[in-house]
């Protein structure tokens, strides 16, 4: 086997593409990304990268959930490929990098393979996973679970957003039902951190060895409509309030859990949402999670304890509704090992972290042997306009994720 130890990748041509993505689904006003699953944002960014993946000569293949893949033949077309991958479709007003960056990190990766002619035995492969973000369907990390067979067809196909649409209706509004997937190999996530660890510590390189659990709810509190001025406070059935107490309760329960749990509300609306008007009925999320597993289970049932309660004290009907719940995971230890000693090899600081933020790789880890790498996100910041990373250090990544694939390859 050839020794590719000093190849790196094209820097300049990654930061163009990460560029020429942004411009996808931009939206000058707020100066974020739209490219919600399924969305016509998210259609420009889904046309972009399949016009990518052809002119690079890679086989193009599009899944029943629109999953897209790039495929690159190996001499052995038995052989289980060597996969990479994330997500282009963002949360509204996203950063540059979310997602994006370990899509066009796989493909630069790809195209940094052709232009040095090297021949691998295996296949080597490049997945975008569709709504991985849950923000627009929420029902997150979807097309790696429907690749995983963690989710079914029928149970994708059914998710509504709130105008009401289908994720079956606008996949095909858009073009992308295929029927074309890749198989299962080795899996390795590029993605920015979302958090200030590298940041704060000046480290370059995060070597992933897992990731928190997750849990989404929607609740939905009936009382009663009422008027203003002339209901006195006793004899109030007070949605709102009821909601506005769970989301402090649900505060103080990851503060009492620790061992970094976070609990967010981060979606709340009212009926009949007028100034002088009691609210009758108020819908809200919850969004929970934690790094140990038996603390989430306890988290899960608290958070359900707490709907209950606070719906109780003010004599209001309740319902909620599990959206979904993702246990904590932990990677492949000798593929964590080889993203750590790449980054050593090639002269990065590199620590072993675990991820707050969800990934396909979190279903995809259950199917294949995975690892992810990070990269520094400036002031730990994501999921917002400001999300930054230094192009530098974004072809650190690049490059750990080259020289840990030329290692399966
Ligand atoms: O919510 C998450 O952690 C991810 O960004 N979808
Ligand atoms: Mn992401
Ligand atoms: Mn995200």
């Amino acid at each position: 086997m050839e020794n590719h130890s000093d190849i790196r990748i094209n820097s300049e041509r990654l930061e163009r593409s990460l560029k020429e993505m942004g411009e996808m689904g931009f939206t000058p006003e707020t100066g974020g990304r739209n490219r919600l699953a399924l969305s016509d944002g998210d259609k420009v960014g889904r046309d972009l990268l399949c016009k990518w993946i052809i002119d690079s000569g890679f086989e193009l293949r599009i899944d029943e959930i629109g999953n897209i893949f790039a495929y690159r033949a190996g001499t052995d077309k038995d052989a289980a490929p060597v996969i990479m991958g994330s997500h282009i479709d963002t949360v509204r007003d996203g950063g540059l990098f979310d997602g994006a960056y370990g899509v066009l990190g796989s493909l630069e990766v790809m195209r940094t393979l052709n232009d040095n002619n090297i021949t691998t035995t295996r296949p080597v492969a490049l997945a975008a996973f569709t709504n991985e973000e849950g923000a627009r369907f929420q029902l997150d990390l979807m097309g790696s679970s429907y690749f995983t067979k963690a989710r079914t067809l029928d149970v994708v196909y059914a998710v509504k957003d709130d105008a009401g649409l289908s994720i079956e209706g606008e996949l095909k509004r858009i073009g992308y039902c295929g029927n074309k997937t890749i198989p299962y190999g080795n899996y390795f996530e590029l993605h920015i951190e979302q958090g200030p660890k590298l940041d704060v510590e000046g480290v370059s390189i995060g070597a992933v060895e897992g990731i928190q659990g997750l849990a989404w709810w929607r609740c939905e509190y009936s009382g009663e409509a009422n008027h203003a001025g002339s209901t006195p406070m006793e004899l109030r059935h007070d949605t709102l309030l009821a909601a506005a107490e769970a989301a402090m309760e649900v505060e103080k329960l990851a503060l009492r859990i620790g061992n970094s749990c976070v609990g967010t509300v981060g979606r709340i609306s009212v009926e009949p949402d007028v100034i002088n008007i009691v609210a009758g009925k108020c819908c809200f999320t919850v969004d929970f999670r934690q790094y140990d597993k038996a603390l989430f289970e306890q988290g899960k049932h608290e958070v359900e304890d707490i709907f209950a309660r606070c719906a109780g004290k003010r004599g209001l009907k309740f319902e909620f509704k599990r959206l979904v719940d993702v246990p904590p995971v932990s990677f492949d230890a000798d593929m964590v090992s080889l993203v750590e000693r790449k980054a050593k090899e090639i002269g990065y600081s590199v620590k072993r972290m675990y991820s707050g933020a969800g990934h396909d790789a979190q279903f995809v880890c259950k199917v294949c042997p995975a690892a992810m790498i990070f990269v520094p996100s400036k002031d730990g910041r994501s999921h917002c306009p400001e999300e930054w990373t230094d192009f530098a250090d974004a072809a650190k990544g690049c490059n750990v994720l080259l020289q840990s694939v030329l290692e399966l390859i």
